[in-house]
C-alpha cells in the first residue's frame, strides 16, 4: 500500500474517533505492537538499502503526523468531555438544599438540643458521665444518707456489687456527673448535663427510663441572685416568652441548701395551655445553692467556693412546650407519632437562628 494513502486513512480514522476510548482503539491500530505503521516498519528489512532509507524516512513522517494528530484529537475530545460534564453536572444553587428528609428528630432530642443551645450560649459546657454509677457518686457524695427513701429498692435499680463491695446502680439523676466534675477538675465550673436517668417507677406520668438536664455553677461569691437570673434567662429563651412570670417556692433537697421549686405562669384557655402569662402556675424545675457538705465531699472548701445547681425533667418539659398529651408514646417508636411530633433534622436549634421556629 502506498504510504500517502496509509497516512490519509489513519488521519481520517483519528478525525472520526468520537470519544477518548475510540481514539485509543485507533492509536493501537496504527502505532501499537501489531499496528499498521509498526507492520510497515517491520517490512523495511526486506527492502534494498537505498529503498529502505527513503521508505523509512517517509514512514517516520507518517508516524509523526499520526501521533501528532492523535495528541491534538485527544485535547479536543478532553475539552468536549469537560464541556459536556459542566453542562450536564451543573447544580442550580438556588434550589432547596435537599428534598425534605424523611427522618425526624425525637422531641426529647429536640428539647435537649434547644436547652444545650441556650446554656452553651451563656458560656456553659456540656458534660456527661456513665449511666451505671456507684453508690458513692449517685447518693453518698450528694448528702443522701443510707436510710434516705430515694435509696429504697422500689425507686432505684440496683446492680451486682463491684469487686470492692461498692453497691452499683443505674443513676437515678445526672447529679453524679457534677460530683465527678468537681472531683476531677479545679473550679470554677459552669456545666450542663443532659442524659438518661432511671427509677423503678411506671405509670401514666412515669417511665422507668427518663431524661433529665441538670446544671451546676461553682465560683467565688456566687449567690441566689445568680441562680434566679440564670433560670429566668433560661425560661424566657426556652419558652420564647419575654418577661415570663416565675415564682421560687421554698423546698427541700439533700444536695442543696436553701432549695426551691420553680413555677412559671400559665393559663388554660379553652383547653389550650398558654405558657408565660395567666393566673395559674406550672412547676418546671428544682434548684438551690449547693449544700456545703456536698462541696466538702468533693474536696472544695465551702468558705472559698459556692454555687448553685438545678434539675429538670426533659420529657415533661417537651410535653408542655409541644402539647404532647401522652408520655408513654415517647418510647413506643411509632413512626406515625414521630412524624407528627418530630422535627426536621436540618432545623438545628441555635440562639441566633431560632430554637423551634
Ligand atoms: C450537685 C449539687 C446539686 C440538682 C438539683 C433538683 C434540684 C431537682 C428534679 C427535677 C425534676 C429531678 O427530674 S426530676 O424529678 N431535680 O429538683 N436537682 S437541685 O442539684 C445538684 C446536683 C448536683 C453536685
Amino acid at each position: 500500500m502506498d504510504i500517502q494513502s496509509l497516512q490519509d486513512e489513519l488521519l481520517a480514522d483519528v478525525a472520526a474517533a468520537a470519544d477518548l476510548a475510540a481514539l485509543e482503539t485507533t492509536r493501537v491500530a496504527a502505532l501499537g505492537k501489531k499496528g499498521r505503521i509498526t507492520a510497515q516498519m517491520k517490512g523495511l528489512g526486506q527492502l534494498a538499502p537505498e529503498e529502505r532509507r527513503d521508505a523509512g524516512a517517509a514512514l517516520n513522517k507518517v508516524k509523526e503526523a499520526v501521533a501528532a494528530a492523535i495528541e491534538e484529537r485527544k485535547l479536543t475530545l478532553h475539552e468536549a468531555e469537560l464541556e459536556e460534564r459542566l453542562a450536564t453536572e451543573g447544580i442550580d444553587v438556588t434550589l432547596p438544599v435537599r428534598q425534605q428528609a424523611q427522618g425526624r428528630i425525637h422531641p426529647v432530642s429536640q428539647v435537649m438540643d434547644e436547652i444545650a443551645a441556650i446554656f452553651t450560649d451563656m458560656g456553659f459546657t456540656i458534660a456527661d458521665g456513665p449511666d451505671i454509677e456507684d453508690d458513692f457518686h449517685n447518693f453518698t457524695a450528694l448528702n443522701i444518707p443510707p436510710e434516705h427513701p430515694a435509696r429504697q429498692m422500689q425507686d432505684t435499680f440496683y446492680l451486682p456489687k463491684r469487686d470492692d463491695d461498692m453497691p452499683m446502680v443505674l443513676r437515678t439523676h445526672t447529679s453524679p456527673v457534677q460530683i465527678r466534675t468537681m472531683q476531677d477538675t479545679p473550679p470554677p465550673h459552669r456545666i450542663v448535663i443532659p442524659g438518661r436517668t432511671y427509677r423503678s417507677d411506671s405509670d401514666q406520668t412515669h417511665t422507668p427510663m427518663f431524661h433529665q438536664i441538670e446544671g451546676l455553677v461553682i465560683g467565688k461569691d456566687i449567690h441566689m441572685g445568680h441562680l434566679k437570673g440564670t433560670l429566668e434567662a433560661f425560661c424566657e429563651a426556652f419558652f420564647e416568652v419575654d418577661n415570663i412570670r416565675m415564682r421560687f417556692r421554698p423546698s427541700y433537697f439533700p444536695f442543696t441548701e436553701p432549695s426551691a421549686e420553680v413555677d412559671i405562669g400559665c393559663s388554660y384557655e379553652g383547653g389550650n395551655l398558654a405558657i408565660g402569662e395567666g393566673d395559674d402556675w406550672l412547676e418546671i424545675l428544682g434548684c438551690g445553692m449547693v449544700n456545703p457538705r456536698v462541696l466538702e465531699n468533693c474536696g472544695l472548701d465551702p468558705a472559698e467556693w459556692q454555687g448553685f445547681a438545678w434539675g429538670m425533667g426533659i420529657d415533661r418539659i417537651a410535653m408542655l412546650k409541644y402539647g404532647i398529651p401522652d408520655l408513654r408514646a415517647f418510647f413506643d417508636s411509632d413512626l406515625r407519632w414521630l412524624h407528627h411530633y418530630g422535627f426536621v433534622p436540618l432545623d438545628v436549634p441555635t440562639m441566633a437562628g431560632g430554637l423551634s421556629r
